[in-house]
C-alpha cells in the first residue's frame, strides 16, 4: 500500500453530511472509524468500505475512502469478492443487526470460519432503523415494535457468542459513545490477520425507546477488568453467555483473539505450492472476477 502524509480524522470525511437522526449513535462509530483511519495512517485509496441496507449503511458516504452500498444482508459477500480479486486492499464492512444478524446472517458463519481477511463493524441497535422500529434479532424478548405489537416472543441472538461459535478470529464489543474504545478496537481490528468482528451497541433514539443511552451507561464494564487472557475462548464465551444486555453488566472491549492463517495466506500457499504443476491456476479462476 502506499504509503501517506498523516491525515487527520477530518480529511477522512467526505463533503456529504450525514443525515442521522440528532443522537444517532451511528454519528460516534463514524467519528471512531475516522480516528482510526487516521491513527493507523490508513491511504483512503487503498480502502474499501462496504454497506448493506439501513441507516448504519449509509457509513460509506460519508467518509474519503472507496465505498459499496450494496444490497441488504449481502455486503460480505461482495466484501469477500473485492478482497479476493484484490488482497491488497483493506476491506471493512459496516451494517447495522438487521443486515448482519437478520437477512444477512447466513453469511455470518462462513466468512468467520473461513476466516476472510475483513473487518466487520456493526451497528448494532436492536431495531431496524432505516424502516422506522420493527423487532431485529438483537431486540429483547417482549419488546414492543410496529412487527411485535403484543411483545417480542423471540429469544434475543447474542452476538458475541455467535462469533465466537463459528470460529471468528478478533471478536469484540463497544458502546458508541466511548469513541476512544470504538477506535482502538477497530484499529486493532484492521491491523488482525484474518476475519475481525465488532459488535458496537449503537442506540436509536428515535425508534428504540428501550436500549438508549441512559440505559446501557451504567451497565458497562471495561473487559480487561475481568479478562486479561484473550486467547481463552471458553471464559470470553462464558463472558458472552452471562453477561448479556439485559443482564447487570455489559462487557465492552476485546474478548477474543486468535492467531490463524487467514484466507488469503491459505490461497496464496495453494498458489505457490501448485505453481508448475497440472493442478488448476487460483489465479486465472479469480482473474474472471477482476475488472
Ligand atoms: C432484500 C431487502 N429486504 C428488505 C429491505 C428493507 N429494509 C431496508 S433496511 C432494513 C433493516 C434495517 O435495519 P438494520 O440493518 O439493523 O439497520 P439500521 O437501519 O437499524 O441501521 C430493511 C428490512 C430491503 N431494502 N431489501
Ligand atoms: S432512525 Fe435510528 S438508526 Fe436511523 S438515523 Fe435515526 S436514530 Fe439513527
Amino acid at each position: 500500500m502506499e504509503a501517506i502524509q498523516q491525515l487527520k480524522p477530518k480529511d477522512y470525511r467526505s463533503d456529504i453530511p450525514p443525515i442521522w437522526c440528532a443522537g444517532c449513535g451511528d454519528y460516534g462509530v463514524l467519528a471512531s472509524l475516522t480516528t482510526a483511519l487516521s491513527v493507523n495512517n490508513v491511504s483512503p485509496v487503498d480502502t474499501v468500505l462496504v454497506s448493506g441496507i439501513g441507516c448504519s449503511s449509509r457509513l460509506p458516504y460519508f467518509v474519503t475512502t472507496f465505498g459499496m452500498h450494496t444490497c441488504h444482508g449481502r455486503s460480505i459477500p461482495i466484501a469477500t469478492g473485492i478482497k479476493l480479486a484484490r488482497p491488497e486492499l483493506r476491506v471493512i464492512v459496516v451494517g447495522g443487526d438487521g443486515d448482519h444478524f437478520s437477512i444477512g446472517g447466513g453469511h455470518l458463519p462462513h466468512v468467520a470460519r473461513k476466516n476472510i481477511d475483513l473487518t466487520l463493524i456493526v451497528m448494532d441497535n436492536s431495531i431496524y432503523g432505516l424502516t422506522k422500529g420493527q423487532a431485529s434479532p438483537t431486540s429483547r424478548g417482549g419488546m414492543v415494535t410496529t412487527t411485535t405489537p403484543h411483545g417480542s416472543p423471540d429469544v434475543p441472538l447474542n452476538p458475541i457468542a455467535y462469533a465466537l461459535v463459528y470460529g471468528a478470529t478478533f471478536v469484540a464489543q463497544s458502546f458508541s459513545s466511548n469513541t476512544k474504545l470504538t477506535a482502538d478496537l477497530i484499529g486493532q481490528a484492521m491491523n488482525h490477520k484474518g476475519f475481525a468482528f465488532i459488535n458496537v451497541i449503537s442506540p436509536c433514539p428515535t425508534f428504540n425507546k428501550l436500549d438508549t443511552f441512559e440505559y446501557y451507561k451504567p451497565l458497562l464494564k471495561n473487559i480487561d477488568d475481568i479478562h486479561t487472557d484473550k486467547g481463552d475462548k471458553v471464559k470470553a464465551m462464558s463472558l458472552a453467555l452471562t453477561m448479556g444486555r439485559e443482564s447487570a453488566e455489559v462487557p465492552i472491549g476485546l474478548f477474543y483473539q486468535e492467531k490463524r492463517p487467514s484466507y488469503v495466506d491459505m490461497l496464496t500457499a495453494i498458489k505457490i505450492k501448485n505453481k508448475g504443476t497440472n493442478k488448476p491456476d487460483l489465479e486465472k479462476i479469480i482473474d474472471v472476477f477482476r475488472p
